[in-house]
């Protein structure tokens, strides 16, 4: 008898079944761009009687909460690398640096690691409790031994 149809309101990221009012992605949508999250949009239902076209309605919010996924790749504040200066014979000198990752939570939990170049183990990295990380020489700097 009576026909439910269902419009929907403002968004082009989602659609939804006119008859079954099942909700669909209906493109990928990338949390770290969205303006706010959640997103929240209006639907409607309606019905029609078939004889007297008489027509009733109801209104709703439907809100999306997007949830974060690892997509993103931490980021060097230079990525073109540091160049950095230091005099020989000295040892405690450090040389802060910093990257970003755009996920959330673990997803932008950063940890930072020397993985060559230093066959001496002449350099270390402290990171503090903000995130900052320091380079900090841990031995003499020999100059006329680095080729
Ligand atoms: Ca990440
Ligand atoms: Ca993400």
């Amino acid at each position: 008898m009576y026909g439910p149809t269902t419009a929907f309101s403002h968004s082009c990221r989602f659609t939804i079944d006119n008859e079954t009012g099942v909700i669909t992605t209906a493109q990928m949508i990338d949390r770290e761009s969205l303006q706010s999250n959640p997103v929240s949009f209006m639907v409607t239902v309606q019905d029609r009687h078939p004889t007297s076209n008489i027509v009733q309605s109801a209104m709703s919010m439907v809100t999306v909460w997007v949830n974060d996924v690892n997509d993103n790749s931490p980021r060097f504040s230079q990525p073109g690398g540091y160049h950095v200066s230091f005099e020989e014979n000295l040892v405690g000198l450090t040389f802060s640096f910093s990257a970003v990752d755009a996920d959330s939570g673990m997803n932008g939990e950063i940890t930072y690691d020397i993985i060559g170049g230093d066959p001496m183990n002449q350099f270390s990295l402290k990171t503090n409790d903000s995130g900052d990380v320091t380079l900090e020489i841990d031995r003499y700097l020999d100059r006329e031994n680095f080729t």
